[in-house]
This record gives structure tokens, C-alpha cells and sequence, in this order.
């Protein structure tokens, strides 16, 4: 395919600009600047691969590979320089079958002996006969598996000081053995003997050049010259060089890489040519969001005088209700969507909370405290993907699997029916903990939770009812990130000035989880909606309680 496009560049007027590549990301740009086509580079190989010179040190393999990342990362057509084909005419035939295999849209070969030295190079260049060549040449177009494939056949007679009369004869011979293009290498410092060639070729075989030496001559001019094909070899590797030399030594001189950032690519253009938004469209699509194992912790250690005496000798949380406590009853739920690694927060009557198969940490300062000092006792225990409920209130399944399956930073569940209930009768709970959604529900007497997840704006006991949305019914999601930015609410509150109000905390010590999330939210950190609607109770006065047992 890409073969063939190479074909049409070649019937299309004007040149063909192509610019080395030394790796995928490197082709990449030359693709984003407008070159044709990508040339795989010995010299930069060499130089950017092994830090070796350009003498065919490297294998036919190792090219082809390399050639391979290239050619998956650009939609343009990859020209692969192989030197002089590895070896004769039985090298050739192999290079040529793997390399139009590949995908790749042609090679070069050249006239040098083997082990070549780079054409650049002082010193002796050594060529192998022109009969030796053109059998290479009539090797790689009879074993060739794609008519397509462009075979280029380099000529080093320039280089090696043959002078003009040899680089034509050879040409000729080369184009005669059936050659697609013809390089004519030339490292004199100005474009005369390149374009003494053209002057007296006769051929109607496209001619390539590389303008390394003379660079002072234009695309334009050479193309107007006869070039059809021109190739800017290594000046993407040198630009990467430069580069990296420069600030490199302003970074260790300087220690600090803030001095560097101006000059270097910023990370959103790194993840931008490596894919990242096509990876995370896919981890999406094809990874279930559960795969990572979810902990749950059950914040359980609080005292609500108005359940007194039925709380007397145990927490809210093991309240009977039909035979099971609250608690038995999160875990079973729990359990049974999979989740194991279960943590429970104790404080007031923490040894009557018991229960096998869960592990507990104490508030002892429960009496003192707020939820979020209840939710950082657990300490370790909160990692990775983490689940947070009350431990006072009971949900339906469906609620749990929602959130499970929300894939932001921290999910909350929220409740739209609070919205109708304060519209349509002017009532909110007792102490409810309200939320601001960026999207307001309209009324209806019918309802389906959405299945976008809107940003909650703003979540605690004391917002104005009128811009809130729904009520967070204390049971929501982090993902290991935001668990991650939990934790670094959790120290600088630690280390912060005591006394201060703390959202709608007095302190930070005595924040409730609300206070958190708002925090997050002021962060930026990304709080989204699981929309619900009803489904689950609260225990929190003795009409919950007695509730609870009419519903279940
Ligand atoms: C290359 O880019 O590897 C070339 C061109 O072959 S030159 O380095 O000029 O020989
Ligand atoms: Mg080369």
C-alpha cells in the first residue's frame, strides 16, 4: 500500500522531499512537518542506536526492525537505506523479501563494498564492480514480492573520486538492471557535480540526491536541475543533538529544571504524538473498570445522641434490623459484589463492633474529632481504588455497581430525588449533605439516571437549597489517584494552622467527609455525580430506624 503511494508521489509534478528518521517518534515529526516520505537513515540508525559510525555495523535485522517502528508510526511511506545490501546478490534477495514484507515502500542499495564506510567519512571508499551491482540489482527486482516496491540503486562513484564518466556508465548500467531510481551521492561542498550529472544524464530513470554537503542548495534548484527524489538524511538527528546537548548542560548547571522548560517539547506534546488519548479511549472500551480490586472503608465510629438508649451499648452501625446490623449487612453487600479487603473505623463502643473477615481501626478521638479524621485512622488501609461509606446507612445493589463502574477521579452517589422532594414540597432531611451538580435535573414525575456522571460544583450541609441539585448519600469512589490526592489533603491539613475553619468544619480536625471532597474540588480535582434516585436510607434518628424496618 504504502509502496503504492510512493508510486503516485513519483507521477505527481514537482519533487519528493523526504527527511531521515533515526525512531518512530522521530519519523513522526517528519511526518508532522509536511515531508513526502520517511528515510531510515544508516547514519542516524547507527548514530542514534548504537552510538557507532554509519560502517554497517548494524545488521540487516536490526535495520529491518527499527525500519518496522517507523513504518507503524507514520501513515507516510518509509524509504529504508540498507547500505549496499548487506552483502551479494543472495543478501540482497533476503533484504529486499523482508523489507517489502514489512510494508516498507522501498530501499536503497549502493555500489560500496562491503563493510561500507559512511560516504561522508574521509578516507578510502571502495566499490564493488558494476557487474557485482547489477546482479544485486536484477537479484532484488526478480525476488521482489511487490511490484510496487521501489528498489533504489546508489551510485558512490562521486564519492569515491571516479569521477563523472564512471557515475554515468554506472547509472546507465544500473538503470539498465532495472533499477526504479537512481542516487547520485556527491559530498563535494557545492551542487556542481551533482548537477554536472544531470546535465549529461540521459536516462529517464528518476534521479534521488542528498544534499548533505551542499546545503545551501534549494529543493527548488534541484528539483529544476532534474532531482526528482530529494532526501534531507540526517538533520532531524542533528536538530535532536543540538538540542539535547544545550540543555542538558544548562540543566546540571543549573540543577533545576524549571530554566530548561521554555526550550524543551512540554509533556502535553509527548503524550499527544505517543497516543494518549487513543490509549486511554481504549483502556476504557476493553478494560473493566473493576479490574483493579476496590477496598472499602466503613466509617463507623461516631455517637448520635437522638438513637440514645438504643445505641447504649453498641455503635449505629450494629443495630439490629430484622436480624442483621447494618454492618453484616454493607459487608454481605459488599462481599458480594466482589469486595473483600474490607476496613471498618471504630470509636464509640468500638469493641462492640465486631464482625470476621474485616480488619478495624480506632478513632479513639471520635468524641472530637470529625469523619475525615476517621477516615485517615484507617492509615495504609486507604489505597488504590477505594470505596468510602457511613457506616449508618443501607443501599441497593444496583447504587453500588453504578458507582463501581465510574471511571473519575472520586464518583459520588448522588440522590436526584432530594431535588424533587425540596421543588416540589419545600423539605429537605434534617442535616443532609446537599450537593451542587454543574447540571440541573428537570422535574418530572418519571426518571432514568443519566449515564454521564455530571461535576459536583459544591457539596456540604450549608449551601444555599436553591442552586443544590441532589444530596451525596455517603457512600462514594476514588480512584487510585484521587485516593493518592486524598492523602495529600490528609498531610498539608496535618501540618496546617489549627483553629482555622476548615470549609464548613471549625477545624480541619474536625472535618467531615463533605469538607474533603470540597477541598478536592477546590483542588480541581475532577468530583463527579453518579445520578440515583432513592434506594437507600440512613439510620439517624429513631423514624430512620423505624423505617428501616418497614422497608426491609
Ligand atoms: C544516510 O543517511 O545514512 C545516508 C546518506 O546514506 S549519507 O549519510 O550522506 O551517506
Ligand atoms: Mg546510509
Amino acid at each position: 500500500m504504502k509502496a503504492k503511494q510512493f508510486r503516485a508521489l513519483l507521477q505527481r509534478k514537482g519533487p519528493i522531499l523526504l527527511a531521515g528518521a533515526h525512531d518512530a517518534i522521530s519519523a513522526k515529526l517528519v511526518e508532522r512537518a509536511g515531508f513526502d516520505a520517511v528515510w531510515v537513515s544508516s547514519f542516524g540508525l547507527s548514530a542514534a542506536f548504537k552510538s557507532m559510525p554509519d560502517a554497517n555495523v548494524l545488521t540487516m535485522t536490526e535495520t529491518l526492525e527499527i525500519s518496522k517502528n517507523i513504518h507503524s508510526a507514520v501513515r507516510i511511506p518509509v524509504i529504508a537505506d540498507c547500505d549496499n545490501g548487506y552483502g551479494n546478490a543472495i543478501n540482497v534477495i533476503r533484504t529486499v523479501t523482508e523489507f517489502a514484507n514489512a510494508g516498507i515502500a522501498g530501499i536503497s542499495i549502493e555500489d560500496a563494498a562491503f563493510p561500507k564506510r559512511c560516504s561522508l567519512y574521509p578516507g578510502r571508499h571502495d566499490l564493488v564492480s558494476t557487474e557485482e551491482m547489477s546482479g544485486r540489482i536484477r537479484a532484488a527486482k526478480s525476488a521482489c514480492p511487490n511490484p510496487d516496491f521501489l528498489l533504489i540503486a546508489r551510485t558512490e562513484a562521486l564519492i569515491s573520486g571516479l569521477g563523472l564518466e564512471e557515475a554515468l556508465k554506472r547509472a546507465g548500467a544500473y538503470a539498465q538492471a532495472g533499477a526504479d531510481a537512481l542516487l547520485i551521492h556527491s559530498k563535494a561542498k557545492s551542487p556542481q557535480e551533482v548537477l554536472a550529472f544531470t546535465k549529461s544524464w540521459k536516462g529517464k530513470t528518476p534521479l534521488v540526491v542528498v544534499p548533505t554537503m551542499f546545503p545551501n542548495a534549494s529543493a527548488e534548484e534541484l528539483s529544476q536541475a532534474g532531482f526528482k527524489v530529494i532526501i534531507f538524511a540526517n538533520h532531524a538527528l542533528r536538530a535532536a543533538v543540538a538540542g539535547m546537548r544545550d540543555q542538558l548542560r544548562l540543566l546540571r548547571k543549573e540543577g533545576r529544571a524549571e530554566v530548561i522548560d521554555g526550550a524543551i517539547a512540554p509533556l502535553q506534546e509527548i503524550y499527544e504524538l505517543v497516543g494518549v488519548s487513543e490509549f486511554q479511549a481504549q483502556e476504557e472500551a476493553f478494560i473493566p473498570a473493576s479490574e483493579e480490586p476496590v477496598a472499602a472503608c466503613i466509617l463507623a465510629a461516631g455517637f448520635e445522641e437522638n438513637l440514645l438508649p438504643l445505641i447504649q451499648d453498641r455503635p449505629k452501625t450494629m443495630l439490629e434490623i430484622k436480624g442483621r446490623s447494618i454492618l453484616e449487612r454493607q459487608v454481605a453487600l459488599l462481599r458480594s459484589v466482589g469486595i473483600t479487603n474490607i476496613h471498618v473505623v471504630r470509636g464509640y463502643q468500638g469493641q462492640a463492633v465486631q464482625m470476621p473477615g474485616v480488619q478495624f481501626h480506632e478513632n479513639p478521638l471520635y468524641e472530637t474529632s470529625g469523619i475525615a479524621a476517621s477516615l485517615f485512622s484507617a492509615g495504609s488501609a486507604l489505597q488504590g481504588r477505594l470505596l468510602v461509606l457511613y457506616g449508618d446507612i443501607l443501599f441497593d445493589r444496583t447504587i453500588l455497581e453504578r458507582l463501581l463502574e465510574s471511571t473519575g477521579e472520586v464518583s459520588l452517589a448522588v440522590d436526584r430525588a432530594w431535588y424533587d422532594l425540596y421543588r416540589s414540597e419545600g423539605r429537605s432531611p434534617e442535616g443532609a449533605d446537599l450537593v451542587e451538580g454543574a447540571v440541573k435535573p428537570i422535574q418530572t414525575h418519571r426518571f432514568l439516571p443519566s449515564e454521564e456522571s455530571g461535576s459536583v460544583l459544591k457539596i456540604g450541609q450549608r449551601l444555599d437549597k436553591k442552586d443544590c441539585t441532589g444530596e451525596f448519600i455517603g457512600l462514594c469512589l476514588f480512584s487510585t489517584e484521587g485516593t493518592r490526592r486524598l492523602h495529600q489533603i490528609r498531610e498539608e491539613g496535618m501540618i496546617s494552622p489549627q483553629g482555622q475553619p476548615y470549609h464548613e468544619a471549625p477545624s480541619f480536625s474536625r472535618a467531615s467527609l463533605t469538607d474533603l471532597l470540597q477541598e478536592m474540588i477546590d483542588r480541581k480535582v475532577p468530583v463527579k455525580a453518579v445520578e440515583i434516585y432513592k434506594g437507600w436510607l440512613e439510620v439517624d434518628t429513631f423514624e430512620d430506624y423505624r423505617r428501616a424496618w418497614a422497608k426491609l
